[in-house]
């Protein structure tokens, strides 16, 4: 495991290189998901999968901007699900963006999450790292090493509200429930960058993000594998929640397919109570 935190450490200063250097327009190429992608996406992909190809303990990985899973070593343990360059066209408003790396043991489904880590790729480069029985521990970039700055934990209620996804097709209940959180006073922090703000809300003490499901995506934006569950055992292990729309934790999620998606809340305790209330799930 040693081995596979030294190479996503690693990674992170190369993939930043790229974002100060590389071009920042689009491929002729799309992801599984359809998605246009840009050629710093296919730049980041290529950068993780040559870092791990030589890091013996790791058996496949799975790419947010791949179909299908690439077998590495046939002796190695753990399967690498990772998202290269979540939110990578914000890069070229000059916005914070992030990898995002779920490291599973057997089958690829939430119970068999093992580690995450994710990069934020900001104003400094910082990285966040988790295992089932410990907090996040955060670390901060510097000249190409990286500093362990502490760990992280939640409030059992914060002050921050990040609402994904486009509201005019939100749920009524949905809206009813983001409203109200404004009426109580949360402030609004959403950039369109999964990482940068779950990391605000983690980093700030406490609130929500949700990206729930929607008329426009019924099983909501964001992938279980790369994205959803690895989230969600951070969340969990800094003392708040992870849920999906009908109230299950998100590391019980199993996905039939690697892009599968899921609708998500993470938060602290008080916003995730609230919202199970609020969508009649408590
Ligand atoms: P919306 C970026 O494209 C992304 O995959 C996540 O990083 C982010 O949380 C979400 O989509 C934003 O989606 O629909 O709110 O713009």
């Amino acid at each position: 495991m040693l081995n596979i935190v030294e190479t996503i450490k690693k990674i992170a200063f190369e993939i930043e290189n790229a974002i100060q250097t590389e071009d920042l327009g689009y491929s002729d190429s799309e992801n599984s998901s359809g998605e246009e992608q840009l050629k710093l996406d296919v730049k980041s992909d290529l950068i993780i999968e040559k870092a791990f190809t030589n890091v013996s303990s790791v058996k496949a990985l799975v790419s947010e901007e791949k179909k299908g899973v690439m077998e590495m070593n046939p002796n190695g343990e753990y399967t690498l699900c990772y998202d290269p360059l979540d939110g990578s066209s914000l890069v070229d408003v000059n916005l914070s963006v992030g990898s995002i790396f779920g490291i599973y043991k057997g089958e690829l489904k939430g119970e068999n999450l093992i580690a995450s880590a994710y990069i934020v790729y900001g104003p400094r480069v910082e990285m966040v790292y988790v295992e089932r029985d410990m907090k996040p521990l955060l670390y901060g970039g510097y000249q190409e090493t990286f500093r362990e700055l502490g760990e992280i934990t939640l409030d059992e209620k914060g002050k921050l509200n990040g609402p994904g996804g486009t509201q005019q097709n939100w749920s009524k209940t949905h809206k009813n429930f983001i409203d109200r959180l404004f009426q109580e006073g949360y402030r609004l922090r959403y950039s369109g960058g999964m990482v940068p703000d779950l990391h605000q809300i983690l980093l700030k003490g406490g609130g929500l993000f949700s990206y729930p499901a929607t008329t426009d995506k019924p099983n909501g934006k964001l992938r279980q594998l790369f994205e959803v569950i690895p989230f969600a055992l951070i969340y969990e292990q800094a003392g708040g929640e992870a849920i999906n729309d009908k109230g299950e934790r998100l590391l019980e999620l199993v996905p039939s397919h690697p892009h599968d998606t899921s609708p998500c809340f993470f938060g602290s305790k008080y916003e995730i109570n609230a919202l199970k209330e609020a969508y009649g799930r408590d």
